[in-house]
């Protein structure tokens, strides 16, 4: 059975989860209304993305006999001027994210808890991914700056997602 300490670690790692959903929706929202149709596509793709993390995290709550608990989801913000601001902030964080991860991690091994150590390696390993493509969007968007035909082209790229 799950220590109280680690659940609760767990359930606030899924309500920033969720938030981390909220956040990539509130900004695929705000490209849709700019007509940047593939920067809203990669982040919509994020979002659910971010939902499965939430449920990833709650299953295992349910494996090991923790209870779930279901909290507010903080509002995200309304609106980001560029593809460059929204991806600083996407960067920034998941940066959050990861140490928020480490640190229940840190939790669970002081506790001697093998199986949420076991559990977290995924999201550890899934982290340096979000990190890094996050991270590479940021790069890319700061090379384009200002100039419109680079900005379409950057869009067009964030379709293939
Ligand atoms: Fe973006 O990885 Fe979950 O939160």
């Amino acid at each position: 059975m799950i220590k109280e300490s680690v659940q609760k670690a767990i359930n606030e790692q899924i309500n920033k989860e969720f938030y981390s959903a909220f956040l990539y929706l509130a900004m695929a929202e705000n490209f849709e209304a700019m007509n940047l149709k593939g920067a809203a596509h990669w982040l919509f793709t994020q979002y659910k993305e971010e939902l499965g993390h939430a449920e990833k995290f709650m299953e295992y709550m349910n494996e090991v006999g923790g209870r779930v608990e279901l909290k507010a989801i903080d509002a995200p913000k309304r609106e980001w001027k560029s593809i460059l601001e929204a991806f600083e902030d996407a960067y920034k964080h998941e940066v959050f994210i990861s140490e928020s991860i480490h640190k229940i991690m840190d939790l669970a091994t002081r506790e001697n808890d093998f199986p949420t150590q076991n559990f977290l390696q995924w999201f550890i390993s899934e982290q340096v991914e979000e990190e890094e493509q996050t991270l590479a969007i940021v790069q890319k968007a700061r090379l384009v700056g200002e100039q419109g035909y680079a900005i379409y082209m950057l869009d067009r790229e964030l379709a293939q997602r």
